[in-house]
């Protein structure tokens, strides 16, 4: 998969794309990812970026020439344009597999109060927020996606690696889950995992997940 990001910050994917699963992918050529500044698309000697809304209130927006200029230089078909903002749909993990799918994706981050609606409507096939809170630009939401993104895809995990999201795919919380020793600092493990007894085992996680969910996470089981 091939993954474009456009920022104004590309100091900032520098480190945490860099490290363990998604170097190893990227070094496999599993992940081509290119990060873009978004200044390199202006024309003038400040290399503006944002302007002020029409009809007044506060702050700035991104604003167009930049942003189609430079998606137009990069999207090549099929490629899909992803913004990264709090007013995108809930990324989550079905959106992940969704996205694991495709061939390219080119994911467009911002800055300021958001970006001028032209953007939205003529220029992104789609717009994704990480979480109901707002940061200080996109740079971090497109590294949580890029991450969700590659460990799904096709040989970036190995199989021990990989049992990992069950979490998320039988709809309930992980049930809880101990290694040894069987007692630490007086702390024991519960007789039944250590008891043999497979059947009860089985049992017993899943009462442990549900009981997890309806604490953690009651939505998850509406
Ligand atoms: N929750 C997210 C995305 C971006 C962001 C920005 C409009 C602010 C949070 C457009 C307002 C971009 C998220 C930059 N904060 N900040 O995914």
């Amino acid at each position: 998969m091939k993954i474009d990001v456009l920022t104004l910050f590309p100091g900032m994917f520098a480190g945490p794309l860099d490290e363990s699963i998604i170097m190893r992918a990227r070094k496999a050529g599993l992940l081509d990812l290119k990060i873009h500044q978004l200044r390199d698309w202006t024309h003038d000697r400040h290399k503006t970026v944002d302007d002020r809304p029409f009809g007044g209130g506060p702050g700035m927006l991104m604003k167009p020439e930049p942003l189609f200029e430079a998606v137009e230089s990069l999207r090549r078909e099929p490629t899909k344009v992803i913004l990264l903002s709090p007013s995108g749909r809930k990324f989550s993990q079905a959106i992940a597999r969704e996205l694991a799918e495709k061939k390219d994706l080119l994911l467009v981050t911002g800055h300021y109060e958001g970006f001028d609606e032209r953007v939205r409507q003529d220029l992104a096939d789609d717009e994704l927020s990480i979480g109901d809170y707002v940061l200080t630009n996109g740079a971090l939401p497109a590294m949580v996606i890029i991450d969700a993104v590659t460990r799904l895809l096709p040989g970036v995990l190995g199989d021990d690696e990989s049992s990992l999201d069950e979490s998320f795919s039988h709809g309930l919380l992980e049930y809880p889950q101990y290694t040894r020793p069987a007692d630490f600092r007086g702390l024991k493990v519960p007789d039944v995992l250590i008891s043999g007894n497979h059947a009860e085992i089985e049992k017993w996680r899943r009462e442990q997940a549900k009981l997890r969910t309806r604490q953690q996470r009651p939505d998850l089981l509406e």
